[in-house]
């Protein structure tokens, strides 16, 4: 028999809902647990695209709209290759970020539909498991400000947060809403338990295809 192949796990939401803490949380207690897990991060500013993405969003750089969603786009196709190769070894990837910001921070600006925003997307790694870290504004005021990146302003976070509401209604993915309000343990035994449950279905079904 061969390598029961590892999870598409995917954390999103708006700012500081807590998804890096809770993406490195749960790459520790699976790893605690004798899985074998690694985080990756969207954008991968490391690369030549991540680069450029990278100085747009410290505004270091102006590029036109259109443009930079299709360089997020690219800044994931470039990283399926070594994701299935990981996934098919049987690891399971815990992932900050994913197709889903690149539609709901794009679809926030004027002009932009939800269909032209999936399309570059069509066809990546499917996801497993999507875990929405739900919060409201008040809610995460005492997390700490805003940075001085783009995008990082209350109003179009509000834009933000309402694409992603849309996104969540899609029943070909397969979206968890998490109340990310809570104590850092209560969000990350939650996570865990659904984590550990995509991974149980994940090893017996081939890698599925986003939106297709
Ligand atoms: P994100 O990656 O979604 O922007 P982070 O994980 O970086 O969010 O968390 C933002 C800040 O809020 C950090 O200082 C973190 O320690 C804190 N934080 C994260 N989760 C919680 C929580 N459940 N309760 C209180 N503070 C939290
Ligand atoms: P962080 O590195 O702090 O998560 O911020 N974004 C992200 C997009 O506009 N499109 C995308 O495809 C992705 C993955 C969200 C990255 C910022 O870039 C935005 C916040």
């Amino acid at each position: 028999m061969g390598v029961r192949r590892g999870a598409l796990i995917v954390l999103e939401g708006v700012d500081r809902a807590g998804k890096t803490t809770q993406c490195k949380r749960l790459v520790q207690a699976l790893r605690d647990s004798g899985k074998e897990a690694e985080m990756m991060r969207f954008p991968d500013r490391t690369t030549m695209i991540g680069q450029l993405i990278s100085s747009y969003l410290e505004k270091k750089s102006n590029l036109e709209d259109h443009t930079v969603h299709l360089l997020f786009s690219a800044n994931r196709w470039e990283q399926v290759p070594l994701m299935k190769k990981k996934l098919e070894q049987g690891i399971s990837l815990v992932v900050d970020r994913y197709a889903f910001s690149g539609v709901a921070f794009t679809s926030a600006k004027p002009g932009f539909s939800l269909e032209w925003c999936q399309n570059p997307d069509v066809g990546l790694p499917k996801p497993d498991l999507v875990m929405f870290l739900q919060v409201n504004p008040a809610e995460v005021a005492g997390r700490g400000g805003f940075g001085d990146e783009r995008y990082e302003t209350s109003v179009f976070q509000r834009a933000v947060q309402q694409k992603f509401e849309q996104l969540i209604k899609d029943p070909s993915v397969n979206w968890k809403v998490i109340d990310a309000a809570r104590s850092i343990e209560d969000v990350h035994t939650e996570i865990k338990t659904l984590s550990e449950n995509a991974i149980n279905i994940a090893e017996n079904q081939p890698i599925g295809e986003l939106w297709k």
